[in-house]
Order: structure tokens, then C-alpha cells, then sequence
């Protein structure tokens, strides 16, 4: 079945299909549109698209997909440093978004705006499976973002697994306002409604207001949105009628899942997955939810938890070890990174997620933690502690930096930054990184120290910091 397949067969003219923010479309108007911007692409390989949540990105996304390229989403703030790595590394042969976005690298792409007055009946034939659909860029523990490739074959197989699980029907409208560039606000959020038929109501920001006003049957958000919902009793209340919330990308606090129970009646689905490896673990519309666990594995899924010995631990609920995952779901490699990919696969394929498990006798899950500490989740992104150290490092005021994630009781973690520094204020280095980077990268707290700890090797020991 082709990706994308309800919005390639639909004949269903109804306006209001697909909504972002103010402006929406019917099913086919939106083919139509997007088939233009697939006429102008014929041969391109590999297309950048300033990822904004509005209208022109899913078009953009979708025109970039039907034309069979590999679809590459640029954060909208993401800075100069970011941006220049992102479209130099994946090799994007074209920029589609708004004009103001352009590369500052002279060598960069050519940027071509999105006309939604467009509109094109050629037929796109759809690439072979095993063709790239995505490359979505996401943080390591250190340097630049790299580059995960996704196959279409492995978005339609999660997307097929998300629909049985979450029993998700064209009779849904699904309300968010995540980000369009990285899997839940993209993957879930857009190509989920364009494959199994939903209608979508983006609502521009993923303001607890917002979502109290869109009448859906379906909710995603992150932890730090479903608090500020919990937190707002008139907005919860607003979400009864619902059929299903669910959370992901981050830990939901049992106190969120509490909360929401008693004042939307709801048990929130809670899923757990990763840029890598799409959405591997969930509960289930038609099964217990659970606070604090993930659920079970998805159809065409396999997961084990192994000790540090490399050995599975006992399936008893208290067992930890790291969670490792294998099946239809996967990414085809980093781009250009043959090194992060043999690092991040066990000798016999399975994928380590970093992450700490356990597993109950019932095979339900629980994430415990991660086994990094420098991989930050903050607000739900994902942000590497080294590329903010190396933004802040590029600061002439900077002598050292170690950044890491502090508990925060909206966002998860608030990435903080202990530096030695030669007369700098902590606003200023906040402002150089939100400049330099995507915005939602720069430190929240910036702590200025006489030095840092290390140990007899020199090597930074974040565990001694203040309150890590
Ligand atoms: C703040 N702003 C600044 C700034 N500080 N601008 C310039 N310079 C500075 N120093 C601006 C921002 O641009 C933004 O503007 C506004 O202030 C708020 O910034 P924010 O950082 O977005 O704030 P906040 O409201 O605290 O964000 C919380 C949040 C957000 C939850 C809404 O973190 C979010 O959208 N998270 C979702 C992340 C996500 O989708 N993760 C999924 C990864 S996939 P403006 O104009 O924009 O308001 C994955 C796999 C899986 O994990 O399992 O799903
Ligand atoms: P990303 O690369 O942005 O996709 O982030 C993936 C990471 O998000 C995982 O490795 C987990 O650490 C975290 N994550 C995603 N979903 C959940 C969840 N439901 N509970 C806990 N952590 C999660």
C-alpha cells in the first residue's frame, strides 16, 4: 500500500480534511496542491523543508514525498550552526519554505517557496518501499545532530501498528500542536491522519487553550503539555468527550496520569519510541493503561532488556537493564555516520536504545531512565549536552562548559550550563546559544563556577555538580 495511502485514493472534496492553525484543506485539495509542488521536484533526490507549523510544511513534506525524495525537516529556529549542518550533511538538493529561512553557507540550496494556490493532477507513482522517506536529524550525547533515515516501508509499519493499537479510524480527528520536524509533531502527527485516514487539526501551538477548543477525538502531547492541561481543570474537563489521550516522547508523572483521570475521565495511552526506531511500545485503546508504563510491543516489534554483561535480565517488573529493540520499525542508519551505526547495534541486530527498562511478567514495560547522562529531554526534545558545550565554547567569554539536565517540574529536565567564563553574563550566553542553535536547546539556567570537577584524568565529572 502506498505510504500515504488514503490521501493518494481519496476522492472526498469535504473542506476542513486537514487543518493548521487557521487555514485547512479537504483530502483532495490537498493532493492537488501537493502535486505541484511534486511536478517542480522530478529528479530531486533529497528535499529540505523549513518544518514551521503552518499549512506550507505538510504540503511541502507531502509534494516531497509524492515526488519519491527523501524528505528532510529543518527546525524554523534553528540557527546558522544548526541549519548549515543539517542541509550540508543530508546533501538537500532544493530548501522549500518561507523566504528568511535561506542557508548562510553561499553553497547551500536554492529556496523555493511553497505556493498553496497551486494545483496539479499528474499521478506520482509510489517509490519502492525500501526508499528513503525521511531524514530526520537528532542529537547524539556529543557534536552535530545526525542524520536518521527512514524507509517508507518503516513509517507505514509503524503508522499501521499505531492504528491497531490505538484502534485509530478515519472517524477520528486528531487535535495537536507539536513540532512538524521530528516523529511525534511529523511522522504521528501528519503522516499518521494522510495514511489511515483521520482528519487532522493542528492547532499552531500546543497551548492547553488550544486543545480545550478543537473538539477532537484523538489527542497527542508531550508530558510537559499534558501538566499544563492537568494543571488547567476547566481545559481538562474540556477533553471528556474525547475518545483517547495519549502521551509520549518523555515520562508522564503518575501525578499527570492522576490528574487527568480524575478530570477528564481518561486514562492516558502512554507510548514510547525513538527517532530511531519510530514507536516501539505502547498500550492499547482496548486494554488497561497503567501509570508509569509503556505497554507492550507493537505488531512487528521485538524488545529485550539486557544486563551489562549482555544478557537478558529475569521478566519480573524489577530487573533493569538497557532496553533493546528489533523489527519492522527501524531506521536504515545514520547518513554518512558508518561508526554511530555499528555502535548503536548489538552483534546480532538488535538496536540499543540507551534507555533502562524493565520488563513484567505480563510483558508490560517500564522506562526507568536513561543510561547516558548526557542526553537531555527537555519539554520532550531531545538535546545532546555536547553540541550545547560546543555552542557555548564557541563563546570568546567561555573558558569551559558542562551542560546537563536538571529535574524540572514543567519540562522534565531544564538544560543548565556550569561554565567558567572570563566576565560574561548567563543572559548573554542563553542569547548566543538560542541564537546559534534551535532555541529550544539553549540552556534555562546558566550557572557561572570557578571551575569544574574532574577527576585525576582530567575528565569532567558531571555526577559532582550541584544538584545532578
Ligand atoms: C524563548 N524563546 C526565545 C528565547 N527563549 N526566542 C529567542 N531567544 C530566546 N532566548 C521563544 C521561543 O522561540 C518560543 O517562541 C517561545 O519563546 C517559547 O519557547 P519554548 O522553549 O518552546 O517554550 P515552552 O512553552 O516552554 O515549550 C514547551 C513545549 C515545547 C512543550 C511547548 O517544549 C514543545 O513543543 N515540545 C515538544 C517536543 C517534541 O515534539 N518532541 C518529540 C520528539 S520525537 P514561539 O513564538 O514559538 O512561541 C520523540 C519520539 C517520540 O521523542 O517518542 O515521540
Ligand atoms: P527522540 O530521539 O527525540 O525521539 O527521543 C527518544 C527518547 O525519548 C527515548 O530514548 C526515551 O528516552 C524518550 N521517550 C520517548 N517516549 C517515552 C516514554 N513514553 N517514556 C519515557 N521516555 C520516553
Amino acid at each position: 500500500m502506498p505510504l500515504l495511502s488514503w490521501l493518494s485514493e481519496s476522492t472526498d472534496e469535504r473542506p476542513d480534511a486537514i487543518r493548521v492553525d487557521d487555514r485547512s484543506v479537504s483530502w483532495v485539495e490537498l493532493r492537488r496542491t501537493a502535486a505541484a509542488v511534486a511536478d517542480d521536484l522530478r529528479g530531486v533526490r533529497r528535499v529540505a523543508v523549513t518544518a514551521t507549523s503552518g499549512l506550507e510544511t505538510v504540503v511541502a513534506v507531502v509534494g516531497g514525498l509524492l515526488a519519491g525524495a527523501a524528505v528532510v525537516p529543518v527546525p524554523p529556529d534553528a540557527g546558522p550552526r544548526e541549519r548549515d549542518h543539517i542541509l550540508r550533511d543530508s546533501g538537500a538538493e532544493v530548501l522549500l519554505g518561507p523566504a528568511g529561512a535561506e542557508p548562510t553557507d553561499p553553497s547551500g540550496p536554492p529556496v523555493v517557496p511553497v505556493d498553496l494556490d497551486r494545483r496539479s493532477d499528474t499521478h506520482h507513482p509510489e517509490p519502492a518501499p525500501e526508499a528513503t522517506a525521511l531524514i530526520l536529524y537528532t542529537s547524539g550525547t556529543t557534536g552535530a545532530p545526525k542524520g536518521v533515515v527512514l524507509s517508507r516501508r518503516a513509517v507505514a509499519a509503524c503508522l499501521d501498528g499505531l492504528a491497531d493499537a490505538w484502534s485509530w479510524t478515519p472517524d477520528d480527528r486528531l487535535v495537536h500542536g507539536l513540532p512538524l520536524f521530528h516523529v511525534h509533531g511529523l511522522v504521528l502527527g501528519v503522516l499518521g491522519p494522510l495514511r489511515l485516514g483521520s482528519r487532522l487539526h493542528h492547532v499552531g501551538r500546543p497551548r492547553p487553550e488550544r486543545y480545550a477548543g478543537a473538539a477532537g477525538t484523538l489527542y497527542f502531547g508531550v508530558p510537559t503539555i499534558w501538566s499544563r492541561i492537568a494543571a488547567d481543570p476547566a481545559v481538562a474537563r474540556a477533553l471528556r468527550p474525547a475518545r483517547l489521550l495519549v502521551s509520549g516522547s518523555a515520562a508522564l508523572p503518575e501525578t499527570v496520569f492522576g490528574g487527568l483521570a480524575a478530570l477528564t475521565g481518561h486514562r492516558v495511552v502512554e507510548r514510547y519510541g525513538m527517532t530511531e526506531t519510530l514507536i516501539t511500545v505502547s498500550a492499547r485503546a482496548d486494554g488497561p493503561c497503567r501509570a508509569g508504563t509503556v505497554g507492550l510491543p507493537l505488531p512487528g516489534v521485538q524488545t529485550r532488556v539486557m544486563d551489562e554483561r549482555g544478557d537478558a535480565v529475569p521478566t519480573d517488573g524489577v530487573a533493569m537493564g538497557e532496553l533493546q529493540v528489533r523489527g519492522a520499525t527501524l531506521f536504515d542508519g545514520y547518513l554518512h555516520r558508518p561508526d554511530a551505526d555499528a555502535a548503536s547495534r548489538t552483534p546480532d541486530g538488535w538496536f540499543r536504545t540507551g534507555d533502562v527498562a524493565t520488563i513484567g511478567p505480563d510483558g508490560w514495560h517500564r522506562i526507568v531512565g536513561r543510561a547516558a547522562t548526557d542526553l537531555i529531554k527537555s519539554g520532550g526534545y531531545r538535546i545532546g549536552a555536547g553540541e550545547v558545550e560546543d555552542a557555548l565554547l564557541a563563546h570568546p567569554g567561555v573558558r569551559e562548559a558542562a551542560v546537563v539536565g536538571l529535574p524540572h517540574p514543567d519540562l522534565g529536565q531544564q538544560v543548565t550550563a556550569f561554565v567558567v567564563g572570563d566576565g560574561v553574563r548567563e543572559t548573554e550566553l542563553i542569547e548566543f546559544v538560542a541564537r546559534h542553535l534551535s532555541v529550544h536547546k539553549r540552556p534555562r539556567q546558566v550557572r557561572l563556577v570557578d571551575d569544574l570537577p574532574r577527576n585525576a584524568m582530567g575528565k569532567v565529572q558531571k555526577k559532582l555538580l550541584p544538584d545532578v
